[in-house]
C-alpha cells in the first residue's frame, strides 16, 4: 500500500540524499508523515538510487540490514530491510577512511555473497542461494544513520537506504561449499582490544537466509537478484561506534582478516 504522492516521495528522497552528501543529522521523516508505509519507504529509497545513477554514480551492490534476531528484537521491528551500495561507498582493505565524510558511524562484521546466478521470487531457499553463489567474502560495513541519535523506525530506515554508508572487503574469498557459514566466526578489535564477537548463525540463524529473504523483498517490486550481484548479509556482531584515531581488524575465522582506520 502507497500513501505518498511522486512528488513527496521525490521531495523526501533529495532531504535524505542531501542529509548524506553534506553529513548533517535529520529528523526521521516518519515523524512529518507518520502513515507512510514500507512501500512509500521503498520508493524513497529508489528514488534515491535513480538519483545517484543519473548523476554517473554505478551501484555495484546490494545489503540486507537489522537481521540479527537481536538488533530486530531491539529496534523493536519484525522484519529486516535492505538497501544498495553505490560505487563511491567502496574503501580498499586497510583504508583510511576519514571522519569529515560522515555523521556517527558505527562498524559491524558480515559475510557479503557473489552470485552467479538470478535468484528471484518469495520461496527461494538457503541450499538455491549456496548453489548460486560464486564465493563468500569476508566484509565490514560502515553504517551512518542520517537520523539525528539513531532515532528511527523500520520505515524511516528503509527510505535511508537503511544507513548504508561504506564497506571494506577483506581476506580471502572462499566457496560457498568450504564451510558452514552458520558456525563461521568473527572477532572484531578496536584499537587492539576485542569489543564484538560472533558467528554467522547471528544472521538470521543462517548469512544464505538473508540473501532469500532479499529475493523475496524484490519480489515486492517484481525485482530479481541478477547473476554477479554483491551482497552484505547484515551484521553478525553488534554495530561498534568509531571515532576519529580508531583502528579496527575484523578476524574471520580461516577466512583472513578485514582492517580499516577512521582519521
Ligand atoms: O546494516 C544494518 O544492519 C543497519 C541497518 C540500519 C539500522 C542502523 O543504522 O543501525
Ligand atoms: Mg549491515
Amino acid at each position: 500500500m502507497r500513501t505518498l504522492d511522486k512528488k513527496t516521495v521525490e521531495a523526501l528522497a533529495e532531504h535524505l540524499e542531501n542529509a548524506e552528501l553534506e553529513r548533517r543529522e535529520v529528523i526521521k521523516i516518519t515523524d512529518e508523515y507518520p502513515d507512510m508505509t514500507f512501500t512509500d519507504a521503498t520508493d524513497v529509497q529508489w528514488e534515491i538510487r535513480r538519483r545517484k545513477e543519473a548523476r554517473g554514480n554505478k551501484i555495484i551492490g546490494m545489503k540486507m540490514g537489522l537481521t540479527s534476531w537481536a538488533k530486530m528484537a531491539q529496534m523493536g521491528v519484525e522484519k529486516p530491510c535492505y538497501g544498495f551500495l553505490a560505487d563511491y561507498f567502496s574503501v580498499p582493505e586497510g583504508g583510511e577512511i576519514p571522519m569529515s565524510e560522515l555523521i556517527h558511524p558505527k562498524v559491524e562484521a558480515e559475510f557479503a555473497f557473489m552470485t552467479s546466478k538470478p535468484l528471484q521470487g518469495t520461496e527461494v531457499t538457503i541450499e538455491e542461494v549456496l548453489e548460486a553463489t560464486e564465493f563468500v567474502v569476508p566484509a565490514v560495513e560502515i553504517i551512518d544513520s542520517r537520523y539525528k541519535d539513531f532515532k528511527f523506525d523500520l520505515t524511516s530506515v528503509q527510505a535511508d537506504n537503511s544507513s548504508s554508508t561504506r564497506f571494506v572487503i577483506g581476506g580471502r574469498p572462499a566457496r560457498p561449499d568450504e564451510f558452514d557459514w552458520s558456525t563461521r566466526g568473527v572477532v572484531m578489535s578496536k584499537n587492539g582490544e576485542v569489543v564484538e564477537m560472533g558467528a554467522g548463525a547471528a544472521v538470521l540463524d543462517h548469512p544464505a537466509a538473508s540473501v532469500a529473504m532479499l529475493a523475496s523483498m524484490l519480489a515486492d517490486r517484481d525485482e530479481i537478484i541478477p547473476a554477479g550481484t554483491f551482497i552484505m548479509t547484515g551484521g553478525i556482531t553488534a554495530a561498534v561506534l568509531v571515532e576519529a584515531g580508531d583502528s579496527i581488524v575484523v578476524r574471520y575465522q580461516d577466512m583472513g582478516d578485514v582492517t580499516m582506520k577512521f582519521v
